[in-house]
């Protein structure tokens, strides 16, 4: 057994000594590197000391060891489980000191020297990810031992390289102090999950260097000059440059903006050395309260990104990263804030490339310590404050010559302290060039900005107006929501609302939508496996699957919904007198790149198309632009308007020609109203009465069919399955519709049948529809009428009795045969819409099938409504509202989808279940953000509302 002090750095809160100083990350162009990479030996033990270190031996036998691939986390490669909490540590709060039980995994691997690689210089091995904390031999020799998830690490290791067969090794322990400093809002994931590489390193190599690349927007000048510890020079051919290392070179340029990401190659040469660089022109200055980029305010339309792959959990491939990127820009995302580590530094690379301003975060939060009032936080506690500048420096040094990088945080949820103070004085002091970020400073006594999360939209708006008083620090700074729009489940509800408030106001400088994608495990019994899937003690369930994206990177209607709301054009139209004003709303960027389209609908139906031209407007200008003459067609009550759109002129490097980019739609002329002379009478038959092409159940006045189409189980209908946001977060304190719908018992609605009425023209069924234990109720009368071939539905709601709650729905469910499949409507698609999410649902003619129209949202809940229906076909069944309603179709009802927990546990019935809609609840944000607001609130007040239900040939 080993004496207890061998690994005593397990819980040693200082930053491990034996690592090489942060250095700018580079490519070298003449020194050689060896890819560590791939499949390694692998034992896992329960403790930091149940295994000595002679694995690290030379001649070790790892032949019944395991295998598993680096980079990656031993967690989701069939040793151990993950574990999900959102800021509770999962280990009792004892700071430094971690559990007994701590999961360790031993890697080893051998490899040889690739041929040529020189004998002089040195070497050093890079880590570029380890959770949580790391001891590495080489040959049998402790190299050292580091701490800090999400930085690099590199190890001088040239002495001890042998041509053939060396031996690494790495000790790898899930817990140490440094998880004290990493309790994001994430899986806990051990494991050698970024890159393993061997770097040569020349004599008279480069060794760190600082690219500082500016752009003069008064002149169009951009000045370069390169410091760097090693002297040398620094050539731009494009730019005629090749100047000395600290030398200026000042010369026009084409600057780099995340719009028009310019980058010039450049090299800079020692003795020893030729790097390759990337170089982008631009300054970022605070100047009038606001953060500008090359002279102009930037508006940040951006998303907080963490790091994730459903199979291979934060250790992500070239491809994803790139796919990430793609995904953004093709979205009109412009901004990311890394929340909440410095990412892979490939994905810095995509960013400075294609074009997104970055947050680059620090990999620090110190989250659970809120449950004890922040007490014991190691970022108020000198003790720690070495540790904090260490992952400070890592980082900026890391990611200082990029220019995509245009903001530094401190990062996430550390309370506030003197440790936090440190990082910001030592990053000034480094790299005066980039403001600095960090939102749990409300005072901005340590930040450049002023930055919230989650702030409602009233409150919003009083920042915007400068009305929120505080330091005047504070009041004389730019704001940032660093997080909103919690994308949990079906939503975020309310995004056009903060981005009018956005628009309307300077001082808002934008927003970051809590989160890019959901971190959901793939796994066979669950689909996507969440919180407490893995048996954890403790677990935030799904409160981790509240990104954009699914799981599987496919995106989610709150992505389309976005898109839609940051579009950088805006395009506005009365329809009737034959104009559009189009309003450039890039910060950078005219609008040379777009092309414009026009066409015109008749009942949906496309009539015309062509193209339009619209100038090349300047950042903020906008121009009236004529419509052509409007085709023919759209007479004797057809509803008719435009639609314009805005498409890539040509291939980008993120989309191809064609994508479009922003869109409106004008009507013209509304649907005329529906008429139908109600002529037909009821007739009483044995059990059934028939009125027109329908039957009903004589006792009840239930409808059986309509032609040939059986219809069961219609009635009102109100429930919804909540979504996430209608929970809400259990620490809200504002009140949360999603219980208190179910204490009201809005799942469990009786319906009292009152009377069946036949008169001339029409059947009426009077109900009470309420729930046990309550004396409020919904009277509910279904007015039946025919003119021989349709049948009329006029539904009439009153409510009784004290209402405060907002309804979640208000419509008919009824159920079709199992075999409808194929949805035909006219109306809002091709996505799901609700009252506050349905800025991307556009109208026109759509086609589905049952199984399309669902949103899989990880966890179940209600989802797939399409908004604005005008009509819909489904099962033979041609049913057209009066006003435009919401349409679902299900295999499942809303109470099989309430009890499901995953999309595994349910499945097809012998029903679809549809449900006609005339009213929603919005959605808003509420797991973790502010309600929905009142405007888009389903009050219960007396609504009536008309389908036409007609067979179809279909
Ligand atoms: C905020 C965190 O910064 C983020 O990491 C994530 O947990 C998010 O919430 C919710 O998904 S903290 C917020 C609970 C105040």
């Amino acid at each position: 057994m080993n004496p207890p002090s061998a690994v005593d750095y397990v819980e040693d809160l200082s930053p491990g000594g034996e690592t090489l100083p942060p250095r700018a990350r580079y490519t070298s162009s003449d020194a050689m590197s060896l890819s560590l990479n791939g499949s390694w030996c692998f034992r896992l033990s329960p403790t930091a000391d149940a295994q000595d270190d002679s694995f690290a031996a030379p001649g070790h036998d790892a032949g019944d060891w395991a295998r598993v691939s680096v980079p990656g986390h031993w967690v989701l490669q069939g040793h151990g489980a993950p574990i999900y909490t959102n800021h509770r540590y999962p280990f009792p709060v004892d700071p430094p000191r971690v559990p007994t039980e701590n999961p360790t995994g031993d890697h080893l691997r051998t490899f040889d020297l690739p041929p040529g690689w020189p004998a002089d210089g040195g070497a050093v091995l890079r880590f570029d990810g380890v959770e949580s904390c790391a001891r590495v031999w080489l040959n049998g020799t402790d190299v050292g031992e580091f701490k800090g998830s999400r930085l690099p690490h590199e190890l001088a290791v040239g002495h001890l390289l042998k041509p053939t067969g060396n031996v690494l090794a790495v000790r790898v322990h899930q817990w140490s102090a440094g998880s004290y400093l990493e309790d994001q809002d994430q899986w806990w994931l051990p494991g050698i999950f970024r890159d393993v590489t061997l770097l040569h390193r020349p004599a008279d190599g480069v060794l760190d260097f600082f690219v500082h690349a500016s752009y003069d927007h008064a002149t169009g000048a951009g000045t370069l000059r390169v410091d760097s510890d090693v002297d040398g020079r620094v050539t731009v051919p494009a730019l005629g440059i090749d100047a000395a290392t600290g030398e200026s070179a000042t010369v026009p340029v084409e600057p780099w903006t995340a719009e028009t990401p310019r980058l010039y190659d450049g090299v800079l040469a020692t003795a020893g050395e030729r790097v390759t660089l990337r170089i982008g022109f631009r300054t970022v200055a605070l100047e009038d309260g606001l953060i500008r980029v090359n002279g102009r305010a930037v508006l940040f339309k951006g998303v907080n990104r963490h790091e994730w792959h459903p199979e291979r959990g934060r250790a992500l491939d070239p491809e994803t990263m790139r796919a990430d990127v793609l995904l953004m820009k093709r979205h009109n995302v412009n901004a990311v804030r890394t929340s909440h580590y410095p990412p892979h530094p490939a994905f810095l690379d995509l960013c400075d490339e294609l074009g997104l301003w970055v947050i680059d975060e620090c990999d620090l939060e110190t989250h659970g310590f809120v449950a004890q009032g922040w007490r014991g936080n190691p970022a108020d506690d000198d003790r720690w404050t070495p540790a904090l500048l260490d992952r400070a420096a890592r980082m900026v040094e890391r990611d200082k010559n990029h220019p995509c990088v245009v903001v530094w945080s401190l990062g996430n949820e550390a309370g506030t302290g003197r440790g936090l103070t440190a990082m910001a004085k030592w990053i000034r002091d480094r790299d005066p060039s980039r403001p600095i970020h960090y939102e749990g400073d409300h005072d901005c006594r340590d930040t450049d900005v002023y930055s919230r999360m989650y702030t409602a939209h009233d409150e919003v708006e009083r920042i915007g107006r400068g009305l929120d008083g505080g330091p005047r620090r504070r009041r004389e700074l730019p704001f940032l929501l660093c997080e909103y729009g919690h994308a949990m489940g079906n939503g975020p509800g309310g995004m056009a609302d903060y981005q009018d408030l956005f628009t309307a106001h300077d001082r808002l400088q934008g927003g970051f939508v809590w989160e890019w994608i959901d971190h959901g495990v793939q796994d066979q019994r669950y689909g996507f496996a969440y919180g407490g899937d893995f048996g954890e003690e403790l677990h935030d369930g799904n409160f981790v699957c509240d990104g954009l994206l699914f799981p599987d990177r496919t995106p989610s209607p709150g992505l389309a919904e976005y898109k839609k709301v940051v579009e950088p054009v805006r395009i506005d139209g009365h329809g009737t007198d034959g104009t559009v004003r189009v309003t450039n709303a890039h910060d950078f960027a005219d609008l040379s790149a777009l092309a414009f389209v026009w066409s015109f609908q008749v009942d949906g139906e496309t009539v015309g198309a062509g193209s339009l031209a619209v100038p090349a407007l300047a950042p903020d200008e906008s121009a009236v632009v004529k419509l052509p003459e409007r085709p023919v067609g759209g007479t004797g009550g057809a509803e008719t308007g435009w639609t314009v759109r805005a498409l890539l002129a040509a291939d980008t490097a993120w989309a191809p020609k064609g994508h479009e980019v922003a869109w409106t739609q004008i009507p013209v002329a509304a649907r005329a109203p529906i008429t139908m002379t109600a002529g037909e009478r009821p007739v009483h038959g044995d059990d059934l009465i028939t009125l027109g092409p329908a039957a009903f159940d004589a006792r009840t006045g239930a409808l059986r069919s309509v032609g040939g189409v059986a219809v069961t189980g219609l009635r009102l209908d109100v429930w919804r399955a909540p979504t996430d946001n209608d929970d809400g977060a259990a620490w809200q304190t504002d009140p949360r519709l999603g219980p208190l719908w179910r204490k009201l018992g809005l799942h469990r609605m009786r319906h009292r049948l009152e009377a069946v009425e036949r008169d001339d023209d029409a059947l009426t069924v009077r109900t009470r529809v309420a729930p046990a234990a309550a004396e409020s109720a919904l009277r509910t009368v279904y007015r039946w009428t025919s003119d021989g071939t349709r049948l009329r539905l006029t539904v009439s709601v009153a409510p009784e009795g004290d209402w405060t709650l907002p309804l979640p729905r208000l419509g008919v469910r009824l159920g079709l045969a199992g075999t409808a499949d194929r949805v035909r409507w006219f109306g809002g698609g091709p996505g799901e819409g609700y009252p506050d999410t349905k800025s991307a649902s556009r109208v026109a003619r759509w086609e589905s099938t049952v199984d399309e129209l669902q949103t899989p949202y990880v966890r179940p809940q209600e989802n797939g409504a399409r908004a604005d229906v005008r009509w819909a076909e489904i099962g033979g069944l041609r049913v057209d509202g009066e006003p435009e309603f919401w349409f679902t179709a299900r295999r499942w009802t809303s109470e099989q989808l309430d009890a499901a927990g995953h999309l595994t546990d349910l499945s097809a019935g012998d029903t679809v279940w549809v449900n006609l809609d005339h009213g929603q609840h919005g959605i808003g944000s509420q797991s973790c953000g502010p309600g929905v607001l009142p405007r888009y609130q389903l009050r219960a007040v007396p609504s009536e509302f008309t389908f036409h239900l007609t067979e179809t040939d279909g």
